[in-house]
Formats: C-alpha cells, structure tokens, sequence
C-alpha cells in the first residue's frame, strides 16, 4: 500500500504574530514525535522570482503593485511540484505565509479588490489546516518595533488584519484562531493539537485545490 500522505499545514497572521518561531518548533516537535515534517515558507526568497520579491520588499527596488502581487503568486506555483512530492512522500509540510498572506497584504492597497487578489492562487494545494495567530494591534506594538521594510507600519497591518478576518470567513478552508498572546509553550501546545488532528485527518483525504 501506498505510503499516507503528509498534511500542509499553514500559519498566517500579521506580523510579530509569531509564525516563524512557531512554524520551527512545530516541524522540530513532530519530528520528536516520529512525524515526518518540513518547513517551508512564503516568499521563499532563494529563487529567481524570490530575489525579485525580496529587492522589493527591502526598498531597493520598485515594482508596480500588480507586478509583485503576480510574482508573489509565482512564487508559490514554483513550488508546487516539489510540494506535491513531498505531500506524497509522507511529509507534512509547515509553512510560514501562504496565498491568504498574499491576498490580504495586496487588497490592503488602495485600488484591490480581494477577489481579484485571491484569483492568481486558485488551484493551489489547499491547506489541511490553516492556523490564525491571533494578536491584537496593541499586544503587537508592545511586542518591538517593526523592522525596516515595506508593509511593516501599524496602519498597514490593521488593514491587513481586516482582509484576514474577511479571508476567514470561506467556509470552505480549514481555518483556526489560535491566540498567540499567550506564552510561546502555551500557543505551541495549541497548535501541535491541531495539526495532530490534521496530520491524522489528512492521511485519508486527496489534497484538494485552494478557492475552487
Ligand atoms: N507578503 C507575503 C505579501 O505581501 N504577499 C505574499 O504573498 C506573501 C507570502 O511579504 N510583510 C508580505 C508579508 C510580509 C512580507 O514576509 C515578507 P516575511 O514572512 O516577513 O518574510
Ligand atoms: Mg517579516
């Protein structure tokens, strides 16, 4: 008999949510516990398509918004086929951002629509599971100060955050809040609940396609 497939698993949220840091114990803790599991995450700035993106974000570069928006997409769909091999493989795959990050940042802007902001990402793997880091503006500013690059004002990320309550709304996706203003062991043990659940739920489901 075939092997069971790997869950994917996505962590979203604004910025200082906390994904990254989770996103790594995650992978490490389902390792421990004999799963197998890998950690990707968006953008994934090593590629050709990455730099692009990357340039953009640190400022050192500008790109129309539609351009980057496009390239962001691009970006994920040049990951699909080694995505899908480690799926089939047995690997569950934790990815920090995902296509919910790229409609909600661009429809942030003046002059996007969300619906057309999610229709580069249609067909994508659809996520077993995508966890919400939940945190409040002001738990956030408490939390440091932004770093140096594009997006990373607190007047960006309330409209971000507004564009993911609307992305949360698709019954269609497996979404849960998690509050991250809990301590990091807190929201961990939350999280490694529900993905256990998805990793045990996704073993007998096909991997389906995102916003179709
Ligand atoms: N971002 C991320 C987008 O604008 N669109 C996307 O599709 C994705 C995946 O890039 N502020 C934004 C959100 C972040 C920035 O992400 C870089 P990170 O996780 O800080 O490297
Ligand atoms: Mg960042």
């Amino acid at each position: 008999m075939a092997c069971k497939r790997g869950a994917l698993i996505v962590l979203e949220g604004v910025d200082k949510a906390g994904k990254t840091t989770q996103c790594k114990k995650l992978v490490q803790a389902l390792q421990q516990c004999g799963r197998p599991a890998e950690m990707m995450r968006f953008p994934d700035r090593s590629t050709t398509i990455g730099q692009l993106i990357s340039a953009y974000l640190e400022k050192k570069s500008e790109l129309e918004d539609h351009t980057v928006h496009l390239l962001f997409s691009a970006n994920r769909w040049e990951m699909v086929p080694s995505m899908k091999k480690k799926l089939e493989q047995g690997i569950t795959l934790v990815v920090d951002r995902y296509a919910f990050s790229g409609a909600a940042f661009t429809s942030a802007k003046p002059g996007f629509c969300l619906d057309w902001c999610m229709k580069p990402d249609v067909g994508l793997p659809k996520p077993d599971l995508v966890m919400f880091l939940q945190l409040s503006p002001s738990e956030a500013a408490l939390r440091g100060q932004f770093g140096e690059e594009r997006y990373e004002t607190s007047v960006f990320q309330r409209a971000v955050q507004q564009k993911f309550e609307q992305l949360m709304k698709d019954p269609s996706v497996n979404w849960q809040v998690i509050d991250a203003s809990q301590n990091i062991e807190g929201v961990h043990n939350n999280i490694m609940d529900h993905s256990l659940n998805a990793i045990n739920t996704a073993q007998n489901q096909l991997l389906g396609e995102l916003w179709k």
